[in-house]
């Protein structure tokens, strides 16, 4: 069975380590966000996507959840002797990767076609698109003006209150080959445990990802990023409720019922399932705190268990 994953972040990451243990690479699909890109020294940061890379290929940084395990930094020390902002923290390998993109996206390669090359080069066997080849940027309005994602995320730690998200780019930006497709045609499209406003909702604003969700014959699951009216790492939890959404579980359901057909809820909000049933999305509950590798092994197979 092929299995469709739509990922943004750390946790998206981290469900698709449970997930290539319970189905080989070669049958899965991870569509990414784009919205959280920014260039840096001139070189382009794809942080989603190298997130999915270094996590499959055992490289990630454990305890950051994002770069390289075992970085150095030099590099950045370097560049603010010339004045640079370095409030991201790019670690010299990492900075490998994204001269690597930078330079087949300037020879005009794709940002498809690096981002197979990048993780042919890891070793990756699923086959990982960018859910769009045209520039997207998420960008948030707040009182102290609007900033891009990493501004908002990084620079100023999320401690803006929201007041709008919007992305830049989206009505010009075509789905990326493969994207339509890979959703049409899965057994299982998964929407992995991500912020459903800033990871998934790009995704979802790009023309035709939505509607190919509403129609395609494949069972639609969701992991909830919302346990107990909180995020497990990130701001989804203010963000959904500074633009009105419920920060529940039931919010999510919410948020995707139009094209869900079953939400996984954590045990603890198990009192939560008849709120999500009420959007027309059926509520499977599970464990979905994954900390080691049995469990996130354990939650891929309860999602999937979920439709099957
Ligand atoms: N997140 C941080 O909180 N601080 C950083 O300095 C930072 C650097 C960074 C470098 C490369 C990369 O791929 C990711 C990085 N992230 C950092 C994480 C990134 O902001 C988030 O993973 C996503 O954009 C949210 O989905």
């Amino acid at each position: 069975m092929d299995v469709t994953v739509l990922a943004g972040g750390v946790g998206a990451a981290r469900f698709l380590e449970g997930l290539v243990q319970v189905v080989p690479q070669e049958r899965v699909t991870v569509i990414s966000n784009t919205g959280d890109d920014e260039d840096f020294f001139g070189l382009r940061v794809s942080p989603d996507i190298d997130t999915v890379v270094y996590t499959l290929a055992g490289a990630i940084d454990p305890a950051h959840g994002w770069g390289l395990a075992g970085e150095t930094y030099h590099a950045l020390d370097a560049l603010r002797r010339f004045g640079y902002e370095t409030w991201f923290s790019l670690g010299d390998a990492d900075m490998a990767t994204h001269a690597f993109r930078t330079r087949l996206l300037r020879e005009g390669a794709t940002l498809s076609e690096a981002t197979a090359r990048i993780a042919a080069a890891f070793g990756l066997a699923l086959r990982l698109l960018p859910v769009s080849d045209d520039r997207i940027r998420t960008l948030v309005e707040t009182d102290a003006g609007t900033l891009t994602f990493q501004q908002y995320f990084v620079k100023r730690r999320t401690e803006d209150e929201v007041r709008a998200v919007r992305f830049e780019g989206i009505e010009d930006a075509a789905p990326a080959p493969g994207v339509l497709d890979a959703i049409a045609a899965a057994g299982v499209v998964v929407v992995a445990p991500s912020n459903p406003v800033v990871s998934i909702g790009p995704l979802l604003a790009v023309g035709g990802v939505r509607d190919a969700l509403r129609t395609t014959a494949a069972a639609v699951v969701a992991v909830s990023p919302i346990v107990g009216g909180r995020t497990i790492k990130g701001p989804a939890d203010r963000m959904m409720a500074s633009l009105g959404m419920t920060p529940t579980a039931a919010g999510v359901a919410e948020a995707y019922a139009d094209f869900l057909d079953v939400l996984v809820i954590d045990e603890e909000d198990r009192a939560l399932a008849p709120a999500v049933e009420a959007t027309g999305v059926r509520a499977a509950v599970a464990q979905t705190i994954m900390r080691g590798t049995a469990e996130k092994r354990a939650l891929a197979e309860a999602a999937l268990g979920a439709v099957q």
